[in-house]
């Protein structure tokens, strides 16, 4: 049984970073901006896998880009909205893992490590899984509630690749969605999955 469909109310613990993460963790938790939302969602993963297209497609027009505090590393926020509720939406430099070579990925790790975020939507492409599935590794590892968003599955489909998302979702044991940003296949599904994790935490309170 994965996470996700626990019955036990177990996301408080699950969100508790490991000794390992928190030895990373140098900062209280410091909003990049203040905005009224009832949550935070960042759209993480390596470069070039449409994090910015996925980011548009959820977000409408109505963006913030401001730097990074003490860097030239430019950061956009916008905002979901989601039935009734809204939630912050990042869009993270590309990482490739968390122990960062680029300023970029710094920035990237940094940010997840010292913000409040309540769900890490980790975007991969389809055509690549085996390279990028240890950064969803260590982002559940590091107590992220984590949905996988496997992005750019028309081009997969293109070269003949199947992806049997089913299968992925029960071994991994968090959601699993096949989607493609520029089609918009599957941002229905993942914006529900991203909903569900935020109704489970504790309640949908300002998360600034
Ligand atoms: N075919 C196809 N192309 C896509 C899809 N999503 C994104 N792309 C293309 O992939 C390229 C990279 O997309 P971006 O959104 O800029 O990628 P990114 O992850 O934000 O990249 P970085 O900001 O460098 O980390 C662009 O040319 C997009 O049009 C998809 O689902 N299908
Ligand atoms: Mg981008």
């Amino acid at each position: 049984m994965g996470c996700h469909d626990c019955p036990s109310n177990c996301h408080a613990k699950s969100h508790q970073r490991s000794r390992f993460w928190n030895f990373f963790r140098n900062k209280q938790p410091q909003p990049l901006k203040k905005a009224q939302t009832q949550g935070v969602v960042a759209l993480v993963g390596m470069p070039n896998v449409g994090k910015s297209v996925l980011f548009h497609a959820l977000t409408g027009k109505y963006v913030t880009v401001s730097n990074y505090p003490g860097t030239t590393v430019e950061i956009t926020q916008g905002v979901m909205t989601l039935g009734e509720n809204s939630l912050a939406v990042i869009d993270t430099p590309g990482m490739y893992s968390f122990l960062p070579i680029s300023e970029e990925e710094k920035v990237a790790r940094n940010l997840l490590l010292n913000q409040v975020i309540d769900v890490v939507v980790h975007v991969v492409d389809a055509k690549n899984l085996g390279r990028m599935l240890p950064l969803t590794f260590q982002l559940m590892e590091a107590g992220f509630r984590v949905v996988l968003a496997i992005n750019m599955i028309d081009e997969a489909q293109q070269l003949g690749m199947k992806v049997n998302s089913q299968h992925l979702q029960m071994e991994l044991g968090i959601p699993v969605i096949l989607m493609s940003a520029t089609t918009g296949k599957g941002i229905k599904e993942l914006k529900a999955q991203v909903g569900e994790y935020v109704n489970k935490s504790a309640s949908l309170s300002p998360a600034y």
